[in-house]
């Protein structure tokens, strides 16, 4: 199949970043890098990061943020999913330094007043950052909880006026198979594809991440821009994004396409429904001690209350 859940194995280098290759690949994306706001000489946010990575000026937002305790910087950034650069959870920190994150467009399309093709850092020059403690749940059960940085999606969609037509938003990775070994193997459609419904795109809970445990995106983790769902399952949190689509019909979703009885198109945290190779209902939290022991899954990944309403009178055994 596409991915197994079990293939799990602790690595027990997780935590040994190679701090030479991160700041010869980190110093090719600073020179260009002035949007993403750097503040130069502040004192490290957390001893977990590496200093290699430029700082990102972001207040914690506690409204939404999570009291748990955070994942290690070395499990977030060496434990990851990111096919363009292999299927293996170790593949991305070793494969994705080269990706060239500067120069970077995001082409904007669709039912919208305002298209075209802009820069990142016109993308990012209106928004503050801010810090969000977000659950991560991965449809292969494990989870994470992750200090990203970032500002929310509903800001920047707005900017570029919807029509009425706007029903739905489509989001597409980096396709260059030179840069992205995985993409010359099969295992998905490339280039990747999420969507959101439109409310849930406007939710004030989607944020887009330019950082994490406030510093840039390490490339692994969707440099230089990425979509963050919380109350969805990882694979909608789609790396490396290139195009934003706003559409009429529901747009297709890489995991949809390579195995619809697995994966829908909503993909929210719930644990009533299982995927049909394995339950749901619990999940193993990475690096939360020595046996990683299971805790139970909460409806919308424990962020019910914000979103819930958004799915008021839908089945969602059948729009799973
Ligand atoms: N382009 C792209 N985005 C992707 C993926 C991918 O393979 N390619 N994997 C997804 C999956 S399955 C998960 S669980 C999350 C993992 O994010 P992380 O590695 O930053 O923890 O990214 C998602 N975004
Ligand atoms: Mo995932």
């Amino acid at each position: 199949m596409f991915y197994n859940v079990f293939e799990y194995k602790k690595n027990s280098s997780s935590s040994e970043v190679t701090p030479e290759g991160i700041y010869l690949a980190r110093r090719r994306l600073l020179t260009g890098a002035a949007a993403l706001a750097l503040a130069g000489g502040k004192a490290a946010p957390s001893a977990a990061a590496p200093a290699a990575l430029p700082v990102l000026e972001a207040a914690r937002n506690a409204r939404f943020s999570a009291a748990e305790p955070l994942t290690s910087y070395g499990d977030i950034t060496a434990y990851n999913n990111f096919y363009e650069f292999g299927t293996g959870k170790d593949d991305p920190q070793r494969r994705a330094q080269a990706l060239r994150t500067h120069p970077w467009n995001v082409a904007i399309s669709g039912e919208v007043e305002t298209s075209g093709v802009f820069t990142l850092e016109d993308i990012l020059k209106p928004h503050p950052l801010e810090e969000r403690v977000y659950r991560l749940r991965c449809v292969e059960r494990w989870s994470m909880v992750i200090p990203w940085v970032g500002f929310p999606l509903a800001d920047l969609l707005q900017r570029f006026r919807p029509t009425s037509k706007a029903k739905y938003v489509a989001f597409t990775t980096l396709r260059d198979p030179k840069q992205m070994p995985g993409q010359r193997d099969g295992w998905l459609d490339w280039p990747y594809v999420e969507g959101l419904r439109i409310d849930e795109a406007m939710h004030p809970l989607t944020l887009l991440a330019v950082g994490l445990y406030g510093r840039v995106l390490p490339n692994q983790n969707g440099a230089p821009l990425r979509l963050v769902v919380p109350w969805k399952y990882g694979f909608k949190g789609i790396k490396s994004i290139v195009a934003i689509r706003f559409t009429e019909r529901q747009p297709p979703t890489s995991w949809n396409i390579a195995a619809p009885d697995e994966y829908g198109f909503y993909a929210n945290v719930n644990p009533a429904v299982d995927h049909p190779r394995w339950s749901q209902a619990s999940e193993r939290r990475i690096g939360a001690g020595l046996f990683e022991a299971t805790q139970p899954t909460l409806p919308f990944n424990g962020y019910a209350a914000e979103v819930a309403p958004l799915y008021r009178g839908m089945n969602l055994h059948r729009w799973f």
